[in-house]
């Protein structure tokens, strides 16, 4: 019996700073109700889909920006998105800010089946970004000041008939993160994102952004036998314009669904997991091609080392 998921890729548009959480997740819900009248089953909202990119600024006292942070999930603002959620019998994935109550700060996703229960909850690796106030910025990407990096590493969870994966934005760019969850057999990814559009450290990536962004998740799709579904938060948030793009990927690497604008958008593929072992069991047969016997530096060393 094929073993179908039909997912939706949500994409919102931007989240102003003075928008409130009410009103992102009114949105959120109206994403929900078109990917319903789609026929998706799993619906992936982006990373941070409950606030503005708040990392985009630097506050001194970092207790100024608790507000920006959920204590628990869900709580009187999402509750409406959970139970629109199990009204139509579809789970989702959701990314927001946690504050947890040892005061840890951490950039998460969690996974919700369609009965509104939290199957699993994901905390982002890959921090990207700078950790100080660097004031020649046009804007800040402060994650690092903003998030601890999760230690949890990354999971696979049965669940929608399959096993399914998360990481978040910049995790999607290093190729331990589909191999971490290859490894575990994931058969679909879900990762969301907020990639602006202009690369502060190095412009000459800017006009790169959506190959990079495509090239990657392509890539770890195809090379671990494994759907991607990649979603954005896009357009200008706060005069910081960000990368859309949201795309649905399928294991042999070919792009399955793509957005078309920069705004709240949904698109779905119909996919069956059992395509997977196309790869899974030739080409990408782990077991039986894969010498970790000789990938020592992979674990070994964080950074290069270059001998003389
Ligand atoms: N964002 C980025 C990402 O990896 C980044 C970091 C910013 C990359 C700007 C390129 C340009 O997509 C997050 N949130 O990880």
């Amino acid at each position: 019996m094929a073993r179908i998921i039909t997912v939706a890729a949500a994409q919102m548009g931007p989240i102003q700073r003075d928008h409130t959480r009410e009103s992102c997740v009114e949105r959120l819900i109206t994403l929900l109700r078109i990917a319903h009248d789609k026929g998706a089953e799993l619906v992936v909202f982006p990373e941070l889909a409950l606030t503005t990119f708040f990392p985009r600024w630097f506050v001194d006292d970092i207790s100024q920006a608790h507000h920006w942070y959920e204590t628990s999930m869900p709580n009187k603002n999402t509750q409406p998105l959970f139970d629109e959620a199990k009204r139509l019998g579809i789970g989702f994935c959701l990314g927001y800010a946690e504050l947890t109550e040892a005061g840890e700060r951490f950039n998460t996703q969690i996974l919700v089946d369609a009965q509104g229960n939290t199957v699993a909850k994901y905390r982002k690796v890959h921090i990207p970004g700078h950790a100080e106030h660097e004031p020649d910025r046009p804007f800040q990407h402060a994650e690092r000041y903003y998030f601890t990096p999760s230690d949890e590493g990354f999971g696979v969870w049965k669940a929608f008939g399959g096993r399914i994966g998360m990481m978040i934005c910049n995790d999607r760019r290093w190729p331990e993160s589909y191999r971490e969850m290859g490894l575990q057999g994931v058969e679909m990814i879900l990762c969301g994102y907020n990639t602006p559009l202009h690369y502060v450290p190095d412009p000459s990536q800017d006009p790169l952004a959506g190959f990079h962004n495509s090239l990657v998740m392509q890539s770890g799709a195809y090379q671990n036998g494994t759907f991607v579904v990649g979603v954005a938060k896009g357009g200008v948030e706060e005069g910081v314009d960000s990368l859309a793009e949201s795309t649905i990927i399928g294991p042999s690497g070919e792009i399955l669904a793509k957005t078309v604008t920069s705004a709240d958008e949904v698109v779905v593929a119909r996919c069956d997991l059992d395509w997977c072992y196309q790869y899974k069991n030739t080409l990408f047969d782990f077991d039986r091609y894969r010498r970790p016997e000789v990938y020592t530096r992979i674990t070994a060393q964080r950074g290069a080392i270059i001998a003389d």
